[in-house]
Formats: C-alpha cells, sequence, structure tokens
C-alpha cells in the first residue's frame, strides 16, 4: 500500500471554488450531480485534472457544458482524469450509488429507515468524483429530490433555501452553505425523523434555531443534547469569543455510526449513543459523555470548520485544540478537579499505553497508509495536552489572545500545526522552537527525579532528568519543552515558598524543563520537605520519583491539587499490587489512607469515589515491562478484599447515609452520592455472598446508573440473584439498541473464564449485528479490552473469538475492524503461552487480503 508523507505535501493542482449538487436520494440507488467550478494552480496549469472518486458509476459527463467523448477522461478505481483541460472550466457529473450496500458506512448511507453520510476523513469520493483533500475549500448549494413518505426530513449544510413539492410524490429541498468548506464537511441526511428545537440569539444578534433530530420514538430523549448545545454555544461564546454564524444548527442521532460523532458544517451527525438520554436509559456517565461530545463537535465551528487543515497530518490542529476546548467546558461548568482527574486516567490508560506500544505515532505522524487509523488517543489526547502546557505556559489572557489571532488570520483558511504556534509565539513573545518538538516525536517523556538533603547545611537540592524511551519510529529523542509544576512542603505540613536556585526559566511553583537535566536548590531549611510534583499534570510526562509509602499517605492527608492526591493513591495502589514484596507498607498505608479518605464526610463523595476505586489491570500492566496478568489479576482481587474487608463498616455507614431517596435526580450531589454508593457496593457485595444490598438496590434503582451497578456488583460475584437480574434487565430494555448495548456490555466482561460462552452464544444469535459499530465494538471490543480474564484465557478461546470474526468484519467495515485489532497493542509484553497465540493469529490474519486499514494495523503490530 501506498505510503503518504507529510514531507511530501504540495499544493493541490487543481482547486473547487463552487459545487452545485443534486442528489435524487434512493437508498437502492442514489443520483448524484455534480458542477465543479474548477481552477488550475496558475503555478501549474498544465497539470493534468485529476479527481477522487471510489465506487462510483458514471451515467454522464460534460465539460462547460458539452458532452465530454470518452476520449477526453479515464475513469479507474480511485478516480477520474480528464484530458487536455489548462484553464478554469465547469465539470459536471451524474453518477450512481448504492446507500444500501454501502456496509463501510463512508460516504452516503442508510441507517435505519434514513440515509446518512459521514464524509471524515476521505468519504465524500464515494458521493463524487472531486478533490477530496482538506485544502480545497468551496462553497456548495445542495438540492434533495427524495420520496415525500420515506423522507419527509431533508437536510443538508447552510442556511434553508427553499423547498417544494414535485410530481410522483417526491419533494425537493435545497440549502446554500455560505462559508467555504472541504468537502470532509459535507452532510446531508433524509428519513422519518422528529425533532426537538429551541431559539438562540448570538452574541452579536443573529438569531438561530437549534433543532436534534431523532427517529420518532427516541425524541424525547433528545432532551439533555439539546439543552447542553445550549450551553456549549453560550460558553464558546464567553470564554473564547466564538459566536455561531448560520441560521440554524441541526444535529441528527443515528443508530449506525462509525466514530462518536461528527462536526459537519452547521449538520452534526452524531452516534446516537451521544444523543438520546433519559434518566432510565443512561447513566450518569452517559449524560456527561453527551454534554462533552455536543461541546466538542459544537466548538469544531470554529476550530476545525472556519479555520480547517493543510492536510491530515495536521489532525491534531483541530482534534487537540478541541478536545482542549471540550475539557474547558466540562471543567468551567461541574467540577474542574473531578474532570482533571478523569482526563488524566483517560490520557494515562489510553495514550500512554499507545505510546508504549507498537502503534506509538508522533501527534503529528510522518507518514501513514490510512489516515482512519490515525483517529487516536495521542492525536486527541496527547494532542490536547499539548494545547493545554500552551495555555499553561502564556497563561489564561495571553493564550486567549493567541487564539483570536490563530482564528482571525486563518479564517476560511487552512491551516497547519505552525500556524498555530505562530500565532502562540506572536501573542505572547515566546520563543516556541523547543515545544514544536512536541508534535513530532512520539514516546512519553520520563522524569526521574532524584533528591539530596544536607541536614548540616539545609542545603536540599531535586535533580530533574527527562528521557523519551525509543518508539518504534526511531530512538533519537530531543529534550522537550516542558511546564513542571512542584511544590514543597515542611514539617508542619506548610507550602514552602522560597523559589529554588535553579538555571531553569521559573516562575512561583513552576519550572520549564528544556534541558535533559536541571537542578534546583533551596538553602537553609531546617528538614527535609516533601515534595510534590505535576500537579493538575502540568506536562503529559511519568514521573520517576521513589516516594515511600508513608509520604505518598502523607501527601494524600495534605497536598491541595486534587489529581496529585488521585495519583498518590493511584501509587499507592501500584506500590501494593506490583511491588509487594518490596514494599510491604505500601498496602497499610493505601488502606490508612482510603479509610481516612471515606470517614470524611467533608470531602467531595465523588473524589473519595476516584480514590477508592482501584486502578484497572491494564492500567497497571502499563507501568510493567513485562505483563504477568495472573498475578496481576490476583493481586489486585486480594487488595480489593482487604479494602473491603478493612472497610466494612465504613462502607456501609456510606452506603447508607446516602440515601436513595435524594438520588433519583442529576443535580451534581446526587451524581456524586450515587458514585460512592456505588464503589461502596461493589467492595461490599464482595464480602456478602447472598448479595442482599445489591439485591435491594437493583429492585429499587430509579436510575440507570444504580440498576446497572447493582447488576454488576451481583455477576461479578456470581451472586443466587445474579441470572434473575440480568434477565430482568433484558425483559425491561428489550427494545433500546443503546440500553441492550449496556446490557451485552455487562455480560461480555463478566470477569469469569466461562463468559467466553457468553460470548459465543451472543456472536450466535440475534443479537450480534456485525454491520452496527455500536454492537461490534460492545461485544468484540469490551470482551478484548475489558475482560482480562476471559479473553486472554490460556487456552486461547477468548482470541479465537475475537479472530474467527475479524476477517468477516474486515469486509463489511474495515475502520471497525481495525479498531478491533488495537486491543492486542500490548501483546508483546504479555506471558510467552499467551504472546504466541495472538502472533499466530495475527500473522494469518495479516496474510489474507485486508483492507488498507486493518493491513496496516496489523502490520504495525506484527512490527
Ligand atoms: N472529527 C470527528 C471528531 O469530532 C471525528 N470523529 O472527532
Ligand atoms: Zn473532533
Amino acid at each position: 500500500t501506498p505510503v503518504i508523507r507529510l514531507a511530501d505535501y504540495a499544493p493541490p493542482p487543481w482547486r473547487v471554488t463552487h459545487v452545485d449538487l443534486v442528489f435524487d436520494l434512493d437508498a437502492e440507488a442514489t443520483q448524484v450531480e455534480a458542477t465543479l467550478a474548477l481552477q488550475p494552480d496558475p503555478a501549474r496549469p498544465a497539470a493534468p485534472l485529476r479527481l477522487d472518486g471510489e465506487d462510483l458509476e458514471l451515467l454522464d459527463i460534460a465539460l462547460d457544458g458539452q458532452p465530454l467523448p470518452p476520449a477526453r477522461y479515464r475513469v479507474d478505481a480511485t478516480g477520474l482524469t480528464v484530458l487536455g483541460v489548462d484553464a478554469p472550466c465547469l465539470l459536471r457529473t451524474r453518477v450512481r450509488i448504492r446507500p444500501q450496500t454501502n456496509t463501510r458506512l463512508e460516504g452516503l448511507y442508510v441507517s435505519g429507515a434514513s440515509l446518512m453520510t459521514q464524509c471524515e476523513a476521505e468519504g465524500f469520493r464515494r458521493i463524487t468524483w472531486f478533490v477530496d483533500r482538506p485544502d480545497v475549500s468551496a462553497v456548495y448549494t445542495v438540492t434533495l429530490r427524495a420520496d415525500r413518505t420515506k423522507y419527509p426530513v431533508l437536510l443538508s449544510n447552510g442556511n434553508p433555501a427553499g423547498a417544494g413539492d414535485l410530481d410522483d410524490g417526491h419533494h425537493w429541498a435545497r440549502f446554500v452553505d455560505p462559508h467555504p468548506k472541504p468537502c470532509y464537511l459535507f452532510a446531508l441526511v433524509a428519513g422519518t425523523l422528529g425533532h426537538l428545537s429551541a431559539p438562540f440569539r448570538t452574541m452579536d444578534g443573529r438569531d438561530v434555531t437549534v433543532r436534534v433530530w431523532a427517529e420518532p420514538a427516541d425524541v424525547p430523549r433528545c432532551r439533555h443534547a439539546l439543552e447542553s448545545t445550549l450551553r456549549a454555544m453560550r460558553w464558546d461564546e464567553k470564554r473564547f469569543g466564538r459566536a455561531y454564524d448560520l441560521d440554524v444548527f441541526d444535529i441528527v442521532a443515528a443508530q449506525d455510526f462509525t466514530m462518536g460523532a461528527m462536526e459537519n458544517k452547521g449538520l452534526n451527525i452524531f452516534n446516537a449513543r451521544f444523543i438520546l438520554a433519559d434518566i432510565d436509559t443512561a447513566t450518569d456517565a452517559d449524560f456527561e459523555a453527551i454534554e462533552s461530545v455536543i461541546g466538542h463537535e459544537y466548538f469544531h465551528n470554529w476550530s476545525g470548520n472556519r479555520v480547517t487543515l493543510r492536510d491530515w497530518f495536521q489532525l491534531s490542529l483541530k482534534e487537540g485544540l478541541t478536545v482542549f476546548r471540550d475539557q474547558e467546558f466540562t471543567a468551567d461548568l461541574h467540577s474542574r478537579a473531578m474532570k482533571r482527574i478523569d482526563d488524566v486516567r483517560l490520557l494515562k490508560s489510553r495514550q500512554f499505553a499507545e505510546d508504549a506500544g507498537p502503534l506509538a505515532h508522533p501527534v503529528r505522524p510522518a507518514s501513514y497508509s490510512e489516515i482512519n487509523n490515525f483517529y487516536t488517543a495521542t492525536v486527541y489526547e496527547k494532542g490536547a495536552e499539548i494545547i493545554r502546557m500552551l495555555h499553561t505556559l502564556l497563561g489564561e489572557l495571553t493564550f486567549r489572545r493567541a487564539l483570536d489571532l490563530y482564528f482571525a488570520r486563518h479564517d476560511g483558511g487552512a491551516a497547519t500545526v505552525e500556524d498555530l504556534l505562530d500565532a502562540m509565539r506572536e501573542a505572547s513573545g515566546r520563543d516556541l522552537a523547543q515545544f514544536a518538538r512536541w508534535y513530532d516525536q512520539a514516546g512519553t517523556p520520563q522524569i526521574a527525579v532524584t533528591e539530596a538533603f544536607d541536614p548540616a547545611t539545609g542545603d536540599y537540592t531535586l535533580h530533574l532528568a527527562q528521557h523519551t524511551p525509543a518508539t518504534p519510529d526511531g530512538s533519537e529523542k530531543q529534550p522537550l519543552h516542558l511546564p513542571f509544576a512542584f511544590a514543597l512542603y515542611d514539617a508542619d505540613d506548610r507550602r514552602i515558598a522560597t523559589p529554588p536556585d535553579t538555571d531553569a526559566a521559573q516562575r512561583p511553583g513552576l519550572v520549564e524543563l528544556t534541558a535533559a537535566e536541571h537542578t534546583l536548590r533551596w538553602r537553609g531549611l531546617a528538614q527535609r520537605p516533601l515534595p510534590a510534583f505535576l500537579q493538575g499534570l502540568s506536562a503529559p510526562a511519568r514521573l520517576r520519583y521513589d516516594y515511600a509509602a508513608s509520604d505518598l499517605g502523607r501527601l494524600l492527608r495534605i497536598e491541595s491539587d486534587a489529581l496529585v492526591r488521585w495519583e498518590c493513591a493511584q501509587q499507592l495502589v501500584a506500590d501494593a499490587v506490583l511491588r509487594g514484596e518490596a514494599r510491604p507498607d505500601a498496602r497499610p498505608a493505601l488502606i490508612a489512607a482510603l479509610g481516612a479518605l471515606l470517614a470524611d464526610t467533608t470531602l467531595d463523595p465523588a473524589f473519595v469515589a476516584e480514590c477508592v476505586s482501584v486502578a484497572d489491570v491494564w492500567s497497571l500492566a502499563d507501568r510493567c515491562d513485562r505483563i504477568d496478568l495472573d498475578l496481576l489479576w490476583r493481586e489486585r482481587e486480594a487488595l480489593l478484599d482487604d479494602i473491603a474487608a478493612a472497610h466494612a463498616d465504613l462502607l456501609a455507614a456510606r452506603y447508607d447515609a446516602l440515601s436513595p431517596a435524594a438520588l433519583g435526580g442529576l443535580a451534581p450531589a446526587c451524581i456524586a452520592a450515587r458514585q460512592l454508593r456505588n464503589v461502596a457496593l461493589s467492595l461490599l457485595t464482595r464480602r456478602d455472598p447472598s448479595a442482599r444490598r445489591a439485591e435491594a438496590q437493583f429492585a429499587q434503582a430509579n436510575t440507570l446508573t444504580d440498576r446497572l451497578a447493582a447488576l454488576a456488583a451481583l455477576l461479578r460475584v456470581d451472586a443466587p440473584g445474579a441470572a434473575a437480574a440480568l434477565a430482568a434487565f433484558r425483559t425491561r430494555h428489550a427494545d433500546d439498541p443503546l440500553t441492550t448495548d449496556k446490557w451485552l456490555t455487562l455480560v461480555v466482561t463478566r470477569p469469569q473464564p466461562d463468559a467466553v460462552d457468553a460470548v459465543r452464544d451472543i456472536l450466535a444469535g440475534p443479537l450480534w449485528q456485525p454491520r452496527n459499530p455500536n454492537r461490534v465494538r460492545t461485544v468484540l471490543g469490551h470482551f478484548a479490552r475489558n475482560n482480562p480474564v476471559a479473553f486472554h484465557r490460556r487456552d486461547g478461546a477468548g482470541y479465537a473469538l475475537l479472530f474467527d470474526w475479524l476477517p468477516e468484519l474486515d469486509r463489511i467495515n474495515p475502520q471497525v475492524a481495525a479498531r478491533q485489532l488495537t486491543a492486542l497493542e500490548p501483546w508483546r509484553r504479555l506471558d510467552a503461552d499467551r504472546a504466541a497465540r495472538i502472533e499466530a493469529h495475527l500473522r494469518a490474519f495479516a496474510a489474507l487480503p485486508l483492507s488498507r486499514d486493518s493491513a496496516d494495523v496489523a502490520g504495525r503490530l506484527l512490527g
């Protein structure tokens, strides 16, 4: 497969400036007439006119109003070449496409009774021939024609510009999008949909109609999404000065959707799981995720749409920036401390793991063979951390000025990472040349901290050494420019305010590391202080500092930064599980610290819950060079049992005091209470085989969150009532695909070896819908990622289930298939038996004729 390189970028030889599209929509066979105003690059007027296109059936072609004879053009599997043109021209093509058989869900496809599109990254070429690259922006006029009964609702990007009836039961609707856009932001929807709507007046006085669309039965569950949209629109005005720019903003929920959601201009299309919610069918986490993804896609309207990408290598320019913006949205609206803990947990469990494995790549990759495989934790989450570091280095006001400059300068254009950094540099006067390495160097830097204290003089030094381990793309790593936050505490737990002597640039509580090594020195301290590092995770780095267990326990008590406190608990857990013999005091220190947290009713229960929730095996494995899965599982279980035993009374007291009567609503206090209560329930149930609390909670639950937590607790201990509860849940939610996915998740992640049999039964039954990405992610994705006991069974039965289906999944939807493979990322670090089994499967799979997506991932996994 051809490799595409950033270094080879060249501007497009031909541009499309205006597009007129007319669709005759039909699930079996849709006709698309496209009229493109084309312009050659004046510097290269003789370059051939080459348009991208796949799976298109040509019906008509005309140039400047004249039918084009076959000698003047060539069609092949990837595009259309028009011969003998060297001046601006008007190309009209008419093609037939087949939505019904489009199982890749790229381009125009069928979901339920609706027709809809997904074009990012390269789906538009499956709709019509086009210059399908993000640095070609055009103004679109779109006319949709369809059967009025089957497709009463017609939507596309931009402002409505007329609608009416046609003969024989058809109707039409026209849309004009005045904002030039790349074709990956094109969208249309046709279907029988209902909606909720609300008016919104922008800060510059534009009246906007906001609508959230779903299948009619699901419309009542769109309320939270609609309200989230209005909050996002207001927040982006207040925090970033960004206003909406069309008369309508539409969001559509789709049950069949490969990604999470898509920011098409003025017409966002969402995976239904990020729209539909009510208290009976969505968990508290779902409500928060919906608000966050709604925000994310809306914020793309500026960071991505108004200012788009020069090329796909710059993907993080829009994604990292937009994730940072959505993180800030949630932090501003809810608990900043808890949001940071959630985000850091995700970063560490997904991105650090990615950076440490065979799929590691820079935030801006240097090359790719399939761009769809680069919608990764590195591009998104590490990309957001880079923006966060800029925010830290510049401060809110300067950062905001820099973004204003970036948006003003590149509005309507296609930008690069350098353009963003230039704006940051100009607004701040800072040199960011070294900082730019964050984009091009893969791997997570480690910061090793060693200390020395001289009781005679009171001299205290911290020596900081950064090192980035080798990644598959290279071992030559340069030092990074990173903001390193720290604090020192004296014997009375007071923060020492004296700044250190150091050659690093500094401001209170933060030094900027730029060299491989720096030293911070204090003089005349009365005792050795207790240091704390990376408050708020000021840089996406791994800290190496050998804390004594007693110091971790103390820091967990006294540190003001919630993230560092949570990290102390994580470190104690890791020491207890992974270094039990070398660190016998870690377990008692952890248990004492958790006891203090549980006893302190002045703390946010959500924070206590986060600290008491023990990291999953993969997060623990991330700290190991070799992964002994059986040992990790056993030790982790033993630790959970110890915590449950040590704090049985406290847990029961908290569980009972957080009374269910007050827990029905979605107020932050109710959500936090449920969170702690359900962590407590899970621990309490370990010691109570009859699981009476879990049974009672399951019977009385008035939220999905509580019902699911009770069911999970029952399943974990194989409680007598587990089977009946599972059946009751299934009956109650049988009609809803999203809630069915929740049920399936519990079934496939039940941590027992025989969960393999349950997965096998599901794969043979009516609930297995391999064309539905959510269902594939639920059944195979959750099984492979979140059931280490069953998926990684020694006899290989778990692996066999995944690889039985992967070839077929790859024929159906390559993006989804390739994504399932990434669950095998840590395979080389597993024990020899498991690694050998996985390798044999991977090699056999890689030898099949595969999509570019799967061939690329399998190839990189095999290294
Ligand atoms: N651009 C989409 C997003 O918002 C891709 N799924 O991340
Ligand atoms: Zn995005």
